[in-house]
């Protein structure tokens, strides 16, 4: 049978190193969902149908992904998809406890789904939502860190502020 893993996150907005994360897991599941989740210790810059648009976008050409919202819980998302797996990417040991709490948490409401995590490559191991619109904000450059649509969506956000 199909082997389903969930990529959750914020994606807000999406980064090549998300993206990086995302690929890889398609290469190895059958099938991925991308799930965009509020993340309710962040306060949001793009609404969800624009990060889910930005997604859609940029991962057109990968057949085996689909890119979907949910308001709810993480693990009755992925257990509404009959996922095996939870994927996440890890950038450096900062990462790590949140990454372990959510883990644990998730487990503790459902011991059937695992998590997986993929390291990041080194390349993007600094990237974050956050630094590229905190550079986008102030006009910096951030061509090669997000995929160009999104480089332009972030351009318009500013201006239209
Ligand atoms: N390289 C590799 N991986 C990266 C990089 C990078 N440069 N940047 C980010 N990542 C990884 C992150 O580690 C994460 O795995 C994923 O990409 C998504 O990142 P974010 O920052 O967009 O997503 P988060 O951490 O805000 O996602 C948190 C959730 C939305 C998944 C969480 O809040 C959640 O599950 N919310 C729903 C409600 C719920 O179930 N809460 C209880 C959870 S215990």
């Amino acid at each position: 049978s199909d082997k389903i893993a969930v990529v959750p996150g914020s994606f807000d907005p999406i980064t090549n190193g998300h993206l990086d994360i995302i690929k890889r897991a398609a290469d190895v599941f059958d099938l991925v969902y991308v799930a965009v989740l509020n993340n309710s210790s962040k306060n949001p810059l793009f609404t969800i149908e624009e990060r889910v648009e930005l997604i859609g976008k940029v991962t057109k050409d990968i057949p085996n992904i689909r890119i979907e919202c949910s308001s709810g819980l993480l693990i009755d998302y992925a257990r509404s998809k009959n996922a095996k797996a939870i994927v996440r990417g890890l950038r450096a040991i900062s990462d790590f406890e949140y990454e372990m709490q959510i883990t644990s948490m998730n487990r503790f409401l459902d011991e059937s789904i695992e998590t997986f995590f993929i390291m990041t490559k080194n390349q993007y191991s600094f990237l974050s939502s956050s630094i590229v619109k905190e550079v986008a904000q102030y006009g910096g450059v951030v061509t090669g860190l997000v995929p160009t649509i999104v480089e332009e969506a972030l351009s318009e956000k500013f201006i239209n502020k």
